[in-house]
């Protein structure tokens, strides 16, 4: 019993080490407090972090911190170990045989630190490989029982907690955040009955039709494999060779053209499963299904050239705004909607349902809300959270099931093969992101880097020895395959080829541009523009004209223009000669414009630029007002400290033209004051950072004195006159009006772009 105790005490000692505080005192006189949160760990400093401003999200619901508490390490207080537990006396110096002599091979402390460290890389994604994660839950609105017998759909206010990681696709793992691309937005569940992974992108098509071709594709767009260029860009040969030979890429291409490619924000984009998937009730009744995540703040994407100067001043740029959201209670938040049909609808489509280069639109199946997920708590650690979470498409609950997709039956494959090889061996769902809240039984057994511990002696099925556990679930509650058949009309057998539909390459990218807003079509065909500009041989060019031509010709003939491409090379032939007429015409969902969002401010950033003799009043005002409705309102000197204001006081800069360039804020606040106009004046910064403000269409105000500092940047006059009216985002006020320009800024930011004044080329 004393051999017990000893052992107990022990174990709680090691419980302690990992951050539950259960008053053992390890060190005498240490004091031990193991915070739940670490603390500062806002990248904002203090001068300008936020209070919470809370949602109505139901904060603290999110059973994986729990689980997650079983792993956490809190060192505080704590002796330096080695990875045996060993107490270690010098962290300084290596064991040498005298002060000048030879190191020695027995020093296991260096030697375990140096080994440890020589192996700390872990592959990086091949695709996907850049990424930021947060926890968070789904909140069921209304049960679905009817449709799924999923565990997150069974009851109104159910909480699924979920991790969540978005990412780039072609970049590598230090890569740049706001390179044109699609973005992953992959969410795990851990729900009452097993992990499921619904692992989707912000743009709901793909460029290929089958798995088959899916490494071709990968090949073309990474970099060039004989000197290893472009870093994260679509805009070289290969990707367009490629591109240009698959006229099933078209749709997908207008998409990743369109200012999807380089969203505002994470939280400001929409998500989509892709892929028909299928929901099963409980009868065994089943209908196809298209997921989505609607965002709450909009869709709101930037602008090509703001994207390119944010890559240079903070390639971190989303995943630092993903940070600063949560840890400013700002939390970004989506709705998770359905579009739900029988087979007997799909079968009427003009589209084939199982070609992921389609969608179906929005006004044909309309989209159905069922609830809502909000990311509400950073993790702790970058690698072992975020690096480490595998995502599975094969990561399916009872309730949900797979379509005939030919491109998801490569991913279903594809997911569980390459974690693998990351992460070291099969026993990956162990790592405590990726372990599910639900219990695992089974007979798999050991493998590299096994963490459970089965017991018993038996490791098989059928057995008597262990009363035939653990026992098959059975058709009521484990996982049961709905027996789909496939149509009567397939009856070729094995077969490599394709549907017909799948043959329709532009209807739907025809549909796409033309759904687009005449600011958003423009975009498009300057994004072509600019990515063809970069291809160096001209036929790729001319294939890619030539195909365009088939989904518009305006859109073709703009580009061609563009490219000082004349005349116009015919169009490509057509694989499907007749296609069936769409269903849809128009689709105004396709349009970011469509999403305004909720209007709020939530997780926006103003400059208030300022200056000695600035005057602070108004800039005062407005940062509470910013504060108030979640954003943040920072002040942006020639240098950061302290600045005198006009009344005595001080204003404190915490960042600097320099350090936090103009194209980093959503918006910008010019002072009166005669004084600092003047210094800010005579700082060529300072016409750089309205410029680019102008440039990419942002509200901007400025009080009295300042208004010189518009005319100073070369911003047109007659544009600050009939601006002046507002409207066009540029508020230009008296000092005795700042109460009047606030408002009229606030409402300006609300709106996100003013692009009435954008033009190509621009004006300043
Ligand atoms: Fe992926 N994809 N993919 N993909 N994908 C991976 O899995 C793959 C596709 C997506 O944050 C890899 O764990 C194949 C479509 C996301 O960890 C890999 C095919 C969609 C992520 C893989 C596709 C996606 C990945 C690389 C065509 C949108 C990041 C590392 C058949 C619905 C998940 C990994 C994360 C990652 C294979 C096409 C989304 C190699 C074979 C379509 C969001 O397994």
């Amino acid at each position: 019993t004393e051999q017990m105790a000893a052992a107990m005490d022990n174990h709680e000692a090691k419980a302690a080490e990992h951050g539950f505080d259960n008053g053992v005192d390890p060190m005498p006189g240490a004091v031990v407090e193991a915070p739940s949160r670490l603390p500062g760990a806002s990248t904002l400093s203090e001068a300008n972090s936020s209070d919470k401003v809370g949602t109505e999200a139901l904060d603290g619901l999110n059973a994986t911190i729990e689980s997650l508490d079983r792993v956490r390490v809190d060192s505080t207080g704590r002796p330096l170990t080695t990875n045996q537990g060993v107490r270690i006396a010098d962290n300084q110096n290596s064991l040498k045989y005298g002060v000048r002599g030879p190191a020695l091979l027995e020093d296991f402390i260096l030697r375990e630190k140096i080994t440890h460290f020589d192996h700390e890389r872990i592959p990086e994604r091949i695709v996907h490989a850049r990424g930021s994660g947060a926890h968070g839950f789904f909140e069921c609105y209304e049960p679905v029982t009817d449709l799924t017998r999923a565990a997150p759909f069974q009851q109104a206010g159910k909480i699924t907690p979920v991790f969540v990681r978005f990412s780039t696709v072609a970049g590598e793992r230090g890569s740049k955040d706001t390179a044109r691309d699609v973005r992953g937005f992959a969410v795990k569940f851990y729900t009452d009955e097993g992990n499921w992974d619904l692992v989707g992108n912000n743009i709901p098509v793909f460029f290929i039709q089958d798995a088959m071709k899916f490494p071709d594709l990968v090949h073309a767009v990474k970099p060039e494999p004989h000197h290893q260029m472009p870093q994260a860009a679509s805009a070289h040969d290969t990707f367009w060779d490629f591109v240009s030979l698959m006229p099933e890429s078209t749709h997908m291409l207008m998409w990743v053209m369109s200012d999807r490619a380089i969203p505002r924000s994470f939280a400001t984009m929409e998500g989509f499963g892709v892929h028909t998937y299928r929901l099963v009730n409980a009868e065994g009744d089943s209908v196809f299904v298209k997921f989505h995540w609607k965002p709450k703040y909009g869709t709101h994407s930037l602008v090509w050239d703001e994207a390119v100067k944010i890559s240079g001043a903070d390639p971190d740029y989303h995943r630092r705004d993903l940070w600063e959201r949560i840890e400013s209670g700002a939390y970004p938040e989506w709705e998770l909607g359905l579009q739900v049909f029988t087979e007997e609808q799909a079968e009427q489509f003009s589209f084939d349902i199982l070609d992921a280069t389609k969608i179906v639109p929005e006004e044909l199946v309309p989209v159905r809300i069922v609830g809502r997920m909000v990311l509400n708590r950073n993790p702790d650690n970058f690698f072992a959270e975020t690096e480490q979470v595998a995502f599975c498409v094969a990561h399916v609950i009872p309730g949900i099931d797979f379509s005939n997709d030919p491109l998801l039956a490569g991913r279903i494959h594809s997911y569980v093969d390459t974690q693998i090889s990351r992460l070291g061996g099969p026993n990956f769902h162990e790592i405590p992101i990726n372990s599910p809240l639900a219990q695992v039984h089974n007979n798999q057994r050991d493998g590299m880097h096994r963490q459970a511990i089965p017991r018993g002696r038996v490791a098989y099925e059928p057995n008597s020895l262990a009363g035939g556990c653990p026992f098959q679930a059975g058709a009521m509650q484990g996982f049961v395959s709905v027996p789909a058949r496939i149509s009567a009309k397939e009856e070729q057998g094995k077969v490599r080829a394709k549907p017909e539909k799948f043959a329709d390459h532009y209807t739907q990218a025809r549909l796409f541009f033309e759904s687009q807003t005449p600011v958003e079509q423009d975009h498009i065909a300057n994004a072509f523009r600019f990515e063809l500009s970069k291809v160096t041989v001209p036929a790729i060019r001319a294939r890619m004209v030539a195909s365009l031509r088939n989904a518009s010709e305006v859109l073709a003939q703009k580009v061609a223009d563009g490219l000082g491409m004349e005349p116009l090379p015919d169009p490509l032939p057509l694989a499907l000669p007749n296609p069936a007429r769409p269903e849809v015409k128009k689709s105004p969902a396709l349009s970011l414009m469509a999403r305004p969002g909720d209007g709020s401010l939530r997780g926006r950033k103003v400059a208030l630029l300022v200056g000695p003799g600035v005057d602070a009043g108004a800039l005062e005002q407005l940062q509470a007002a910013l504060l108030e409705r979640g954003a943040v309102g920072r002040l942006v000197g020639p240098r950061i400290g302290a600045f005198a204001t006009v009344a005595g006081g001080t204003l404190d800069a915490d960042a600097s033209m320099e350090n936090e360039p103009g194209f980093l804020f959503d918006g910008l606040v010019l002072p009166d004051g005669d004084e600092a106009v003047a210094a800010l004046a005579q700082d060529g910064h300072t016409a750089e950072f309205i410029k680019d403000q102008f440039r990419h269409c942002k509200t901007i105000l400025a009080i009295g004195a300042s208004r010189k500092l518009l005319t100073q940047a070369g911003l047109p006059q007659s544009m600050e006159k009939s601006m002046a009216q507002g409207g066009t985002g540029l508020i230009v006020v008296d000092a005795g009006q700042s109460a009047a320009g606030i408002t009229a800024f606030l409402d300006g930011l609300a709106k996100h772009r003013h692009f009435g004044r954008e033009t190509d080329p621009p004006l300043v």
